[in-house]
């Protein structure tokens, strides 16, 4: 019996979020997004937040490091948009105004999903209001009809690092518990309005930096061990009632949450270096285990104890959580890291550096494993179906005059991580939803607001202080994928 590499209806597509790609941020009546306040940075100098002070007129920025506690803010400071900065987010790469032809060349490439993130500030501009803004509603509709035109499934996230900023400025966002019932609002409305439109919802993107990071993963402006622990018990008691108010909705909805996830890999056979494995498992997969799992599992209760970490007393939220899990669990994954107990190993980007692997300009590894071994993981773990909902690799792509560009490098990349997620079907029967490939469409880089750090099928022609024509050209790869997706990765 020949075994099926990808199944039939493998979701084959790409990835965006709203913040690093729609633009048009004070459109449409929406609101300012944490995003909003943030500059361009390179991969040597971090993104700052601009603030301003209301009531002196003051000014400034502090320094933003990506995956660390943001710096505090000077006293009576509030981030703002002020005079004189570059912010990626406005403008991005203009998904906004040129929905239409990005879709168009998504249906020609024959994607089968696309998952973009609804910029929750372009819903509730303040993140608390009472009633929705209709012109933002009538924006995804009209995206949502257009994807569903050529048989695309939208996998929407519903928090893709785009918090309202006022729930920052007004509750210290997610450390604070109102801010749960925010978001189910929020939720349910696009889940009610989008009915029979969309099927697929991812609640917050890489619910794992809030570990590390509290404004980006939830607009924490004051943020600490504690608040970051509270906030991301919220976000999981934000999950488990939109799980509910979804299936409350319609039979058809199912909710994922989103995980980053690397297989550490432990450098060495000492048995003190797989001990350090273990704890980076358990650092990105306890949120696995809230979330996706129902439960917070014994080694973080002991981390809490022992940190004196104290949850708010709310007995309910342990039983919505474990009612109401994740109904599939999304990832990303970029390669892998290694760790060690040894301090005379060359330090990598994340642990210490794997000299078996390759690197792009970024130093993010190419693992023609990872995949294979993340989605194992991951499902024996959960056994839950699995949506690799981000993967690529991101290079400076050089367009050459005749409006060509050759990326032979993706292609490479792609082959190696996609006939990892073949072996994980094929040989390890795992069950994997879909495969959406991240920046499908070139979009601005999260970690560093660059936008020469390029993931996409397709080049847009502008540089990083956002200038050029916007123009959308097919590189070498977005016909690879086409024949890939027509061919169901029989070739692989
Ligand atoms: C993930 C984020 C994405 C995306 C990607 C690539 O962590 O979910 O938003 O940007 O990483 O990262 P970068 O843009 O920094 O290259």
């Amino acid at each position: 019996m020949k075994l099926a590499k990808f199944p039939k209806e493998f979701l084959w597509g790409g990835a965006t979020a709203a913040n690093q790609y729609e633009g048009g941020w004070n459109e449409g009546g929406k609101g300012v997004s944490v995003a909003d306040v943030m500059t361009a940075g390179s991969h040597t100098e971090p993104r700052k937040m601009t603030w301003k002070n209301p009531k002196t007129g003051e000014t400034g920025y502090i320094v933003k490091k990506m995956l660390q506690e943001a710096d505090p803010l000077p006293p009576g400071a509030e981030p703002a948009v002020t005079d004189g900065w570059y912010y990626p987010s406005h403008q991005a790469t203009d998904f906004y105004h040129r929905y239409k032809e990005d879709i168009a060349l998504m249906a020609e490439m024959g994607f089968r999903a696309f998952r973009l993130s609804i910029n929750w500030s372009r819903i509730f501009p303040n993140g608390d209001d009472a009633e929705p803004n209709e012109e933002g509603l009538c924006f995804y509709e009209e995206v949502f009809r257009e994807c569903r035109k050529y048989g695309i499934e939208p996998l929407v996230t519903l928090s893709h690092y785009e918090t309202p900023l006022q729930l920052g400025i007004k509750y210290n966002g997610f450390a604070d518990r109102r801010v749960i019932d925010f978001f189910v609002k929020y939720a349910e409305t696009v889940m009610t309005r989008y009915k029979g439109l969309v099927k697929y919802y991812l609640t917050f993107n890489e619910i794992n930096l809030m570990g590390h990071d509290g404004y980006q993963a939830g607009a924490l402006l004051r943020e600490d061990e504690q608040k970051r622990a509270q906030g991301a018990h919220n976000q999981f008691v934000a999950s488990a009632k939109t799980v509910k108010r979804a299936h409350e909705i319609s039979d058809e909805i199912m909710v994922g949450q989103m995980l980053a996830y690397r297989p550490p890999y432990a450098y060495c056979c000492d048995p003190w270096d797989q001990i350090k494995r273990m704890d980076e498992m358990h650092d990105m997969l306890w949120f696995g285990d809230v979330q996706t799992g129902g439960h917070y599992p014994a080694y973080k209760l002991r981390e809490y104890e022992r940190k004196g970490i104290v949850l708010e007393d709310c007995p309910e939220d342990y039983e919505l959580i474990a009612q109401y899990p994740a109904d599939f669990l999304g990832f990303s994954c970029y390669g892998s890291f290694a760790v060690s107990t040894h301090t005379d190993l060359k330090p990598g980007l994340r642990g210490v550096d794997n000299p078996y692997l390759e690197k792009n300009a970024w130093d993010w590894t190419t693992d023609p494993c990872a995949l294979r071994i993340a989605l194992n993981e991951l499902y024996d773990r959960y056994h839950k179906p699995l949506w690799i909902v981000e993967n690529g690799i991101g290079w400076a792509d050089e367009l050459m005059e005749d409006g060509k560009v050759h990326d032979d490098y993706r292609i490479e990349y792609l082959k190696k991580n996609l006939r990892s997620v073949r072996d994980a079907i094929e040989i390890d029967g795992i069950d994997v939803m879909g495969y959406t490939m991240w920046g499908c469409i070139d979009l601005v880089s999260a970690g560093t607001g660059e936008m020469k750090k390029r993931y996409g099928f397709v080049y847009v022609d502008m540089d990083d202080e956002g200038k050029g024509t916007l123009k959308r050209y097919r590189k070498d790869s977005f016909y690879w994928y086409q024949h890939l997706i027509e061919t169901q990765g029989e070739e692989l």
